[in-house]
């Protein structure tokens, strides 16, 4: 093992990495939390500020007191961004929509200085659409984006041995990086979870620059979801995003209408993003947006610097830093977004002790692409051992929907709180939350009519996926940082089945071969095909097919993994023995392959048993994910969503076709063969066979 990767084996388990790592740990977790209401904010105007906070009583002082930064928490009211609804139109090409990136100044905090964003449509968050489910749009992204790029980047500890903590403001003395201080307003916007060509789908080598329009059309054909639109610039999608270039989208359908759920004031999408800011020679924070990410040092084989994922201490709701919301004593339906590059937050609402909520308060009704079956009981519990803990964890680009019962809670002050380590409310900086606080709910004392009634079935046309579906399968091995060839970070890799090719018997160590003992007990020996976006293509795939991905990791940190244009759901999580991998020689070691280790399973929690198109995917798991591609065709991409890891080089693209058209294709490795009795060139084993690896 090098030692750049232990260096960051160390990291990640020590607490700065997006999630734990630990083999078992990232699926057990329910998934998200939720949050307030906004209806005490402004849309129009930004910011509402509710004044100076009463003075902190002891338990006040759990998470409401002023922090070490000098920024009170739950200050501000939340912001609910504009909602933007295209007006229905006769026309068969849909209705006509502007959008414009502009550059902005916004307050994340009443007590910061204002601070330079992108936004859209000088929104941070952008304006939440709202389209009815087959309600086609065109959308003209147009970019304005002018001036310094609004984001300093600085990468600090090369040198030290000790782990620095990225997660308190300012630049530790380090100079700003000149070449991102350099950077254009160049943008492409994706929306993430759409059905729509690949022409429309914000491909990052297709940004456009200022004065220059996107065109993007969305048929919208899909049951009712919320997805999100984010700039997905080639490289510098961690920047364009962290200025600001986020906002959420929602579908409305008739299935969703009918359940009557809490609209108007009382649905309120909660955006979450973690920021760090900069600070002024006098150790002020002047509002300026910093991207601080720690710098490992050079990586021995490539003499470049290794850099890690972003985490950052203050938490935004909608553009702010800790808001509080007024709620009613009623239900509430929130829509969650993670749109952090790359923090993960495992959520909690507790009481102004840290008390969590009782049993009942939250329930999750809908995940990335859509309605669950029936609602998902969110239940928290704090513990001195964090394993047995249970909380909501969201990745980012993960979405909850997600339902708040207020109504016994009447009168009480509520927080959302992110967890590490620590009691549920406690910072754990060692695992980056010097802030636990995300937003406080504060709940009215009055009494409230409540028509709205928990119906016991969410989405009567929901189908749960099973393993007998015919499907192609495709296996995809994400690499521990520091494996050879990789610059010290961690790679998407393409693999093929060889097993044909190399026979049963030993087969001797060689770089980009894994040899995988899966669950079906058969021993498969797969190589590298792809594993830098700018490989050949690997993965053609027949439009309406089914396929099923499986994501492999062998090691570091939790990849939450996004895969363009389709809705999955996942299938399994099978805990594997990663020890037969050799980072240093980068392929399985001959006498022992990776084994599927069947003493510790981890059941698919019954939140993220719904469609979904961002998957968490620890390290020691590979998770199977069956999904169709269906609705529309084109080139795509799938990668990590930690921004810092798409930006380098966790990001691969795929192709769909008709099958008719793909028929024809002289392609060769990789290619999705369908079902005329070839395979396909991922996993090779055909349809309907068993698990393989
Ligand atoms: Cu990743």
């Amino acid at each position: 093992m090098s030692e750049i990767t232990e260096k960051i084996e160390h990291f990640f388990q020590d607490g700065t990495g997006a999630d734990g790592g630990a083999a078992a740990e990232g699926a057990t977790g329910a998934a998200g939390v939720t949050g307030a209401t906004g209806v005490t904010g402004d849309a129009a105007s930004g910011a509402e500020i509710s004044g100076a906070p009463d003075t902190p009583d002891a338990a006040e002082a759990i998470a409401g007191a002023p922090t070490a930064d000098g920024l009170t928490p739950y200050v501000d009211g939340l912001r609910v961004p504009p909602t933007l609804r295209p007006e229905p139109t006769g026309d068969p090409r849909g209705s006509q929509v502007e959008v414009e990136l502009t550059e902005t100044w916004t307050r994340l905090h009443s007590q910061l200085p204002p601070t330079r964003v992108w936004a859209y449509n000088g929104h941070f968050p952008g304006p939440t659409f709202e389209v009815r489910r087959g309600q086609r749009i065109r959308v003209a992204w147009t970019n304005r984006l002018t001036g310094v790029f609004p984001v300093t980047h600085v990468a600090v500890g090369a040198g030290t041995s000790a782990d620095p903590l990225v997660n308190h403001p300012g630049r530790d003395g380090v100079k700003p990086d000149p070449d991102v201080a350099a950077l254009p307003g160049w943008s492409v916007t994706h929306l993430h979870g759409a059905v729509t060509g690949g022409g429309n789908d914000g491909w990052a080598e297709n940004a456009v620059a200022y004065g220059d329009t996107q065109l993007s059309e969305y048929p919208n054909d899909h049951q009712a979801t919320q997805w999100w639109y984010h700039d997905h610039g080639m490289n510098i999608t961690r920047w364009n995003v962290y200025a600001g270039l986020v906002g959420t989208y929602l579908i409305r359908d008739a299935e969703e209408d009918a359940l009557g759920l809490p609209r108007g004031a009382y649905e309120i999408p909660l955006v979450l993003a973690d920021r760090n800011l900069d600070e002024d020679e006098d150790g002020r924070l002047n509002g300026r947006l910093l991207h601080k990410v720690r710098n490992l040092g050079p990586d021995p084989e490539s003499g470049k610097d290794v850099t890690l994922p972003v985490t950052a201490p203050f938490s935004t709701v909608n553009g702010t830093i800790w808001p509080y919301l007024d709620v009613e004593p009623r239900w509430y339906r929130f829509r969650l977004l993670n749109a952090s590059n790359a923090r993960v937050y495992n959520l909690a609402l507790v009481d102004e002790k840290g008390t969590p909520v009782p049993d009942g308060t939250v329930k999750q009704i809908g995940s990335d692409g859509g309605l669950l079956p029936r609602p998902v009981d969110i239940t928290f519990a704090d513990d001195a051992d964090p394993a047995k803990r249970k909380l909501l964890s969201a990745a980012p680009a993960e979405r909850f929907d997600l339902l708040i019962d207020f109504r016994a809670l009447r009168g009480k002050k509520l927080r959302l709180v992110n967890v590490g380590n620590a009691p549920f409310g406690q910072p754990d900086p060692a695992r980056n939350i010097p802030y636990p606080q995300v937003m406080e709910f504060r709940v009215g004392a009055g009494p409230v009519a409540e028509p709205f009634v928990l119906p016991g079935t969410l989405s009567g046309s929901f189908e749960r996926l099973t393993h007998d579906i015919p499907h192609n399968h495709r296996l995809i091995v994400l690499s521990p940082p520091g494996t050879v060839g990789g610059g010290g970070h961690p790679e998407i890799w393409e693999m093929t089945d060889i097993t044909e090719e190399v026979g049963e018997g030993p087969v001797p160590q060689a770089e980009g071969v894994v040899r995988v003992q899966g669950r079906d007990g058969k021993l498969k020996t797969y190589r590298r095909i792809a594993r830098t976006f700018d490989d050949t293509l690997g993965f053609k795939v027949a439009q309406n097919d089914y396929e099923q991905w499986s994501f492999l990791n062998l090691g570091g940190p939790t990849h939450p993994m996004h895969i363009h244009l389709a809705d999955f759901q996942v299938l399994s999580r099978d805990v594997f023995d990663v020890s037969g991998f050799d980072p240093a020689a980068g392929g399985t070691q001959e006498d022992k392959p990776v084994v599927f280790d069947p003493a510790r399973p981890v059941p698919v929690a019954p939140n993220e048993a719904g469609w979904k198109d961002v998957f968490q995917v620890p390290a020691g798991q590979m998770v199977n994910v069956l999904g169709r591609f269906d609705g529309a065709h084109g080139r795509f991409m799938y990668h990590c969503h930690l921004l810092e890891h798409e930006d380098m080089g966790m990001m691969r693209p795929f192709v769909v076709m008709p099958r008719e058209v793909l028929k024809f294709d002289h392609g060769h490795a990789g290619h999705g063969g369908g079902h005329d009795g070839g395979h396909d060139g991922g996993h090779g084993n055909g349809h309907s066979e068993g698990h393989g690896a």
